[in-house]
């Protein structure tokens, strides 16, 4: 249904310290619940891939390898924690079981686990240490298990499907809490074939942690972007049609994923997992073969920028430990991304409108509060509005949100900026969703005009928007 003047509900919002009444339209489509909006606003987070590939140098292990090579001497999860934290990483997502089955964790249901291992003379949990350690440095904790288990003897049977609820359920009754539940969907050709109970997985994750985020290929929460490059669509939408749709080979194209449906059925928003280094579990013929900066900033930008959050693996060695040359790029990527989001220069600027807003609201546009919003009442047709620097500005940074609670509802958008005598075109642009992120070389104009020219009666409901310099590269 289409948003009009007359279904405005009243809403307040906490605005300059005072209570003011601002009229919200109605939410627009599917919408996210509370747990999604959440994650959401994590944004950047770790992915740890461990486990006997990390010696035996696979990237898929057979299921067969001697658990014995797991012996990581100088395991320290706190390192891990404290890496991440340093980062700005909000929490860490570790293979508690890949597709060679071995367990990070003592499983009853399993004879591939660390308790076969050298480690600590199979006494040790790495799930136990890493879920303390995030604890202790306040990161969340989330889990990744591999539905396809090439080491377990009933893989291949109906009872292969109770046996991988219960690892589940050992994982999100001993650990948690836990934000995320990652199920991968890949599997090799050739294999045993397994029908995956996903109904009944589901159900022991909402069971033991109703907070956790479910990811898949299609969600039933959050979703694969269809690729493992780093790179979201330009076009992003967070809603998805997934009815007839399943995990893995049953997925939709990657395209669709990369981009998901515009008005799509579900809410499920896009997460996207890439690597630090070419491969997702640790070699040392990969230490001098990391990303570089640049090419991590980029990777910010077409996944945090483009409305998806960021899942970057950073893979433990075998000593137990992350890498210094992992860590140090991590720093560097911190480092940049602070420099570039510590002024928005748009922040206490004159911004006017069209059709005009009451000068209190123009402020939650730059007061950091994700919570104040933006938007025009009734179905404009060529809404816009103008920021006004005062000064011939440079820039080369431009963040744009939307606030989510109302849905995702922008479908295209355009930039001007002010060359002294005309407007010219910086761009084109169709969905923001959570952050648009558009970075171009720098420029030195003292106006931007953003404008909504084919809203449909669906006005924008934006909650902050960002002018900013990065530092050049
Ligand atoms: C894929 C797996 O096959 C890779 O080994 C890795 O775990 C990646 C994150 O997902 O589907
Ligand atoms: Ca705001």
């Amino acid at each position: 249904m289409l948003n009009k003047f007359s279904s405005f509900t009243l809403s307040l919002l906490l605005v300059a310290g005072s209570l003011y009444a601002q009229r919200l339209p109605e939410p627009f489509g599917a919408i996210p619940n509370k747990y999604q909006l959440d994650w959401q606003d994590m944004e950047y987070y770790m992915f740890i891939h461990f486990g006997p590939n990390t010696f035996t140098d696979k990237e898929w292990g057979h299921g067969d390898e001697d658990p014995k090579v797991f012996n990581p001497k100088k395991l320290d999860a706190r390192q891990w924690a404290r890496t991440a934290k340093a980062a700005g990483m909000k929490a860490i997502i570790i293979t508690a079981k890949h597709h060679d089955g071995f367990c990070l964790f003592p499983s009853k249901f399993s004879t591939h686990t660390v308790r076969e291992s050298a480690w600590k003379d199979g006494k040790g949990d790495v799930l136990k240490e890493l879920s303390a350690a995030c604890k202790e440095y306040g990161l969340k904790f989330g889990v990744y298990l591999s539905p396809w288990d090439r080491n377990h003897p009933d893989y291949g049977t109906p009872k292969y499907n109770d046996i991988f609820a219960n690892t589940l359920n050992e994982v999100h009754t001993q650990y948690g809490p836990i934000f995320e539940q990652w199920f991968d969907g890949a599997k090799g050709e050739n294999e045993k074939k397994q029908d995956y109970d996903f109904p009944k997985f589901y159900e022991v994750v909402r069971r033991n942690n109703p907070q956790a985020v479910i990811f898949s290929d299609i969600g039933p929460d959050a979703r694969w972007m269809g690729n493992e490059n780093g790179v979201a669509g330009e076009t992003n939408w967070s809603t998805l049609n997934t009815d007839g749709f399943g995990v893995g080979a049953d997925a939709p194209p990657a395209k669709i994923l990369n981009s998901g449906n515009k008005d799509g059925k579900y809410w499920i928003p896009a997460e996207v997992d890439v690597s630090i280094r070419p491969g997702w579990f640790y070699s040392a013929a990969t230490d001098d073969k990391l990303k570089t900066l640049k090419q991590l900033e980029s990777i910010y930008n077409t996944s945090v920028g483009r409305n998806s959050n960021l899942l970057l693996n950073v893979p433990v060695n075998r000593d137990g430990l992350i890498h210094p040359n992992d860590s140090t790029r991590l720093m560097e990527l911190r480092r940049f991304l602070d420099a570039t989001y510590k002024t928005n220069l748009a922040k206490r600027k004159k911004i006017v409108t069209f059709p005009a807003t009451e000068a209190a609201v123009i402020s939650n546009l730059t007061d950091g509060n994700k919570n104040t919003v933006w938007t025009i009442e009734g179905g404009v047709k060529n809404v816009d509005l103008t920021i006004d620097l005062g000064k011939p500005t440079s820039f080369n940074r431009i963040v744009l949100q939307e606030y989510l609670e109302l849905g995702q509802r922008v479908k295209e958008f355009y930039i001007l900026y002010w060359d002294g005598k005309k407007y010219r075109i910086l761009g084109d642009h169709t969905t923001i969703g959570h952050k648009r992120i558009l970075s171009f070389p720098t420029i030195t104009s003292s106006k931007i005009k953003i404008g909504f020219p084919e809203i449909h009666g669906i006005n924008p409901v934006l909650s902050e928007i960002g002018i900013y310099r990065a530092p050049d590269l």
